[in-house]
C-alpha cells in the first residue's frame, strides 16, 4: 500500500540556523553599539573564544572567520608543502583550501561503511612530496584516528582533522575537535551550531598557536612587531555576540536534532532498501546530518524530486565528489564515486517538527519499495 504524504505548505527545508531570542541579541548589540567596538578583538570576541576554550576543555584554539580559513592557516602555519592525502569525499573547502596554500591535494577512497578516508588506503599513496593528511570526519563521524595517527607518525606526516561538522562531537570522552596536529571546525549558519559565520583551529604545539595568533591578525605580533606573513582572519563582535548569545543553547539544540534523528530512524533504521554509514561506537552524536545511502543514483533522483513534489527539500551532500573539481589531479576513487551518487541528506534541525520527520521517514521507506523504484532496480 502506497504511503500518502499531503504537501506541506511551508517548504522544509534541508537545514535551517538556530536563532538566539532576539532580545538576546539585541541586549549584546546595544553594548556593541555602546562600546563602538565592531571588531579587531573586542570583549566578546575575546569572550566567546574563551567560552569555545571551556567547551571543548583546551586553551588550544582560535576563534576565526570560517571553517575554511580555519584550514587554510592550520595549513600554512604547519608550513605543509607538496601533497597532501585527503579524502574525496567532503565539501569543497576541504580541497580547494589544500590548493589555495600551493599544495596537491592527492585523493585517497573512502571506507564503505563510515564514508571517511580510508586508512588502509594511504600508504601507498605516501610520495616523497608527501607532507600532510587531511581528513574530515564526515558528517560528525569520527575517522579511524588511532591509525591516522600512527600512519602520519611512522612517516613523519603532519595530521590534520577537518571537523567542520563536529561541533558537540566528544570521541573516547573528550572533544573530537581535539586530534591531530591540528583541527578545524565550522561555525557557519547551516551548521548544527553557530556564529553566522566562524570558525575554529585547533592546535597541538604552542610554535603551532603562535603562528596561528599572528597569522590570522597579518601577521602582526603586537602593533608595531611584525611577526611573519599573515591575513586577515579575525571575526568581529557582532558574529561572537551570536556565538555567545547561542552557545547557552547548544545542548538543547543536539537534543533537538538527536529527537529529529531518532524519529528518521523509527522508520528508515534497518530498511532492507536503504544504507547508512557505520557510526563510530566511540563517539557522540550531533544530529548535524541524516545521510541515506539509496540502492542506485536513479533512485535518489525519483526520491529527491518525488520529495520536492511535497514541498520538501533535500540535499546531495557530497556531490559530485572531489575528484570531479577541475584542479584536482584524476584519481580512481570507486567508492566515493559510487556512495557520493547514491547518498542523500534529508531535512535536520532542531526545530523540524516531529509528527513531519515521521510523515517524511514513511513517505521515504514506502517510496523504496515501490513497483516502479523496483523495476528501475531490476
Ligand atoms: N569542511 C567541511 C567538511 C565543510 O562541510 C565545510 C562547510 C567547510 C569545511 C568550510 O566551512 P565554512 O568555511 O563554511 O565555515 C553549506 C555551508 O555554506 C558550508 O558551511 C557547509 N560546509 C556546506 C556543507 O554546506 P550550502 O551550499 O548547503 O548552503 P545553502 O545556502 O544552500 O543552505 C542550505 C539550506 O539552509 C538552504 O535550504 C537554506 C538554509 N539556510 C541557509 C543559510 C545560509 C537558512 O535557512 N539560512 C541561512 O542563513 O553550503
Amino acid at each position: 500500500m502506497s504511503c500518502r504524504l499531503n504537501r506541506f505548505i511551508e517548504p522544509i527545508l534541508v537545514t535551517r540556523p538556530t536563532l538566539p531570542p532576539l532580545d538576546v541579541y539585541q541586549d549584546y548589540l546595544r553594548l556593541i553599539w555602546q562600546s563602538q567596538q565592531l571588531t579587531n578583538f573586542g570583549r566578546f570576541a575575546r569572550e566567546f573564544e574563551a567560552s569555545i576554550q571551556d567547551l571543548i576543555g583546551s586553551p588550544n584554539c582560535l576563534f576565526v572567520t570560517n571553517g575554511t580559513l580555519a584550514l587554510q592557516l592550520v595549513l600554512k602555519a604547519l608550513e605543509v608543502t607538496g601533497e597532501v592525502i585527503t579524502t574525496p569525499f567532503s565539501f569543497v573547502a576541504t580541497s580547494s583550501a589544500i590548493q589555495w596554500e600551493g599544495a596537491t591535494p592527492v585523493l585517497v577512497d573512502i571506507d564503505p561503511h563510515t564514508l571517511n578516508l580510508d586508512p588502509g588506503r594511504v600508504e601507498e599513496a605516501i610520495t616523497p612530496k608527501t607532507t600532510a593528511i587531511v581528513a574530515t570526519h564526515v558528517y560528525g563521524n569520527p575517522c579511524e584516528i588511532a591509525q591516522l595517527e600512527s600512519i602520519s607518525r611512522k612517516h613523519g606526516l603532519k595530521l590534520i582533522f577537518d571537523a567542520a561538522h563536529c561541533v558537540g562531537v566528544t570521541h573516547q570522552g573528550r572533544a573530537l575537535i581535539q586530534n591531530g596536529d591540528a583541527s578545524i571546525t565550522s561555525f557557519h549558519a547551516t551548521k548544527v551550531f553557530h556564529s553566522v559565520e566562524g570558525g575554529l583551529a585547533y592546535f597541538r604545539e604552542q610554535e603551532t598557536g603562535h603562528r596561528l595568533r599572528y597569522m590570522r591578525n597579518y601577521g602582526f605580533n603586537g602593533p608595531e612587531d611584525f611577526q611573519g606573513l599573515g591575513i586577515n582572519a579575525k571575526n568581529s563582535e557582532l558574529h561572537a555576540a551570536m556565538g555567545l548569545a547561542l552557545l547557552p543553547s547548544l545542548g538543547a539544540i543536539i537534543e533537538k536534532r538527536l529527537a529529529v534523528h531518532r524519529a528518521y530512524d523509527r522508520v528508515l533504521a534497518g530498511h532492507p532498501r536503504l544504507q547508512q554509514p557505520r557510526w563510530s561506537e566511540d563517539a557522540t552524536r550531533n544530529g548535524a546530518y541524516y545521510p541515506i545511502i539509496l540502492e542506485s543514483e536513479e533512485v535518489l533522483l525519483g526520491l529527491q524530486s518525488a520529495l520536492e513534489d511535497k514541498n520538501v527539500f533535500t540535499r546531495r551532500y557530497f556531490y559530485p565528489p572531489l575528484s570531479r573539481l577541475p584542479y584536482v589531479r584524476a584519481t580512481k576513487i570507486p567508492v566515493a564515486e559510487n556512495i557520493s551518487r547514491r547518498v542523500l541528506c534529508l531535512p535536520i534541525y532542531a526545530d523540524l517538527d516531529l509528527e513531519a520527520v515521521g510523515q517524511i521517514g514513511a513517505f521515504i521507506a514506502d517510496f523504496a519499495e515501490r513497483p516502479e523504484v523496483l523495476e528501475a532496480r531490476s
